[in-house]
């Protein structure tokens, strides 16, 4: 019986096939009604929905039976001719010469209308959503772009650790680790392990989980996220924002190119990606972000940090992503190489993401003199003991070089235009969870 069936395809090419064509499809019940001569299966699978019609009056009766035990997320697979409908999602259905119940689901714990709070404790369920399957079909869609463009462009991947034993991005946002007796902390950022790789590789990348002890709850902020940094012997702080340019401009053209369907299913409006998928962004200074706030009369000084209030403000401004560059020294970090010219400043660089979304990549030049370094350490009451195997890389060989960080999340936050991180990351962390 099993070798006559139709040939198994997505829901996605059942939708494309010809009037008349076998097909057998499987996955869960989106949704279901039953008019009595025909039930009305909504099937859903990672690619999309496909009605699947149960005609009582000409279907097998183990199949009706069947369709008629299905329950809300209940695993099925059913099979018949394709047949258009414009009134079925995709403009087609598949009438049903068989319906099987691979797993019938108990009473969906999710129904619609549901909370934040109640959504977040069943996370686990909420993931196969289809909001949120379009997201994860962006963010694949982000991440392999990225690769693609970093693969092509002559950068190695590097597998730097997680478990650290010193701060890169300042001690408040630390998560501390009992490393049997010792102090350990999970990384904030891989840049210093990539630093050390140039002297080997010149030019590395790599993508890890970073993590920050972060005070305050915000809508951009995890505690754990995904985190992309590239690391370039020789180059300059323009170098790298060019890459940082050309690394978000080729996420933003795969997305548009490959993600469609799944931008309109969030009722993203793309008009507004397209202008981003060409790496020509603008460029400001600290400077000059301080004078256009000033303008629409946000009080800010100069020296201020900019946060997200600022970055807001700022994107009102640009229809792309934007840089900032050459911030005050003492609200940025420590390694970040004195601006020759003008040494309260540092060349250091941020992309803002326009439409309010702000920052999604910090990056600079890194200081490369021994002397310069070790009082920059000092001066920021650091202790230069722990800081002695990166100072080792401004003694043996030092360079010039740059790099950056991009935040994945963030990224696919814009891109999506999601209004929430949270929902760019399947399993977000949370202070009160970590359930599921
Ligand atoms: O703190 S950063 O601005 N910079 C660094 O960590 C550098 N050490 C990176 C480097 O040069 N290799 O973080 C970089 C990016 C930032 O622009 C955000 O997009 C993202 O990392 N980021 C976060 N995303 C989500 N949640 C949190 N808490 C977070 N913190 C930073």
């Amino acid at each position: 019986m099993r070798a006559e069936l139709p040939q198994l395809v997505k829901t996605r090419e059942a939708l494309r096939m010809p009037e008349g064509s076998e097909a057998r499809v499987r996955g869960w019940v989106y949704r279901k009604r039953d008019l009595g001569g025909k039930i009305f299966v909504v099937v859903r699978d990672s690619e999309g929905i496909i009605q699947v019609v149960v005609d009582r009056s000409t279907a097998p009766r183990e199949a009706v039976q069947a369709a008629e035990e299905a329950t809300i997320e209940s695993a099925v697979e059913a099979w018949g001719r394709v047949a258009p409908d414009p009134r079925a999602p995709g403009g087609a259905e598949l009438r049903a010469e068989g319906f099987v119940l691979h797993s019938r689901a108990e009473d969906f714990p999710i129904k619609g209308g549901e909370g934040v709070d109640y959504l977040l404790d069943v996370r686990h369920l909420w993931i196969r959503s289809r909001r949120l399957t379009a997201v994860w079909r962006i963010r694949h869609t982000v991440l392999k772009a990225m690769r693609e463009y970093l693969e092509s462009n002559g950068w190695w991947e590097v597998s730097p650790p997680i478990l650290t034993q010193s701060a890169v991005e300042g001690g408040a946002t630390l998560f501390e680790v009992n490393f049997f007796g010792k102090k350990a902390y999970l990384s904030q950022s891989a840049q210093f392990y990539l630093e050390a790789l140039i002297y080997s590789l010149e030019r590395v990348w790599s993508l890890t989980t970073s993590f920050r002890a972060e005070r305050s709850r915000t809508r951009r902020h995890l505690y754990e996220y995904w985190h992309l940094e590239t690391e370039e012997a020789w180059a300059r702080m323009r170098d790298s924002m060019r890459v940082a340019a050309e690394l978000t401009a080729a996420a933003v053209r795969g997305v548009l190119e490959e993600r469609l369907e799944e931008l309109s299913l969030l009722k993203r409006d793309t008009e507004r990606l397209e202008a981003a998928a060409r790496p020509d962004y603008p460029s400001i200074t600290y400077d000059e972000a301080i004078e256009l706030l000033k303008r629409r009369g946000v009080s800010i000084e100069w020296g201020d940090d900019l946060g997200a209030d600022e970055e807001r403000v700022l994107t009102e401004y640009f229809d792309t992503p934007f840089f900032v560059t050459h911030f005050p020294k003492h609200i940025k970090s420590f390694y970040m190489k004195i601006d020759p010219g003008r040494p309260e400043v540092v060349l250091g660089f941020d992309l803002l993401a326009p439409e309010g979304y702000g920052e999604i990549i910090g990056g600079s030049e890194r200081e490369d003199r021994y002397e310069v370094l070790l009082a920059r350490i000092r001066e920021e009451g650091l202790d230069p003991r722990d800081y002695e195997w990166y100072l080792d890389l401004r003694r043996y060989g030092s360079v010039p070089h740059s790099g950056f960080g991009l935040g994945v999340d963030r990224l696919v936050m814009w891109v999506a235009g999601l209004d929430h991180i949270r929902d760019s990351i399947p399993f977000p962390r949370f202070r009160d969870r970590i359930y599921p």
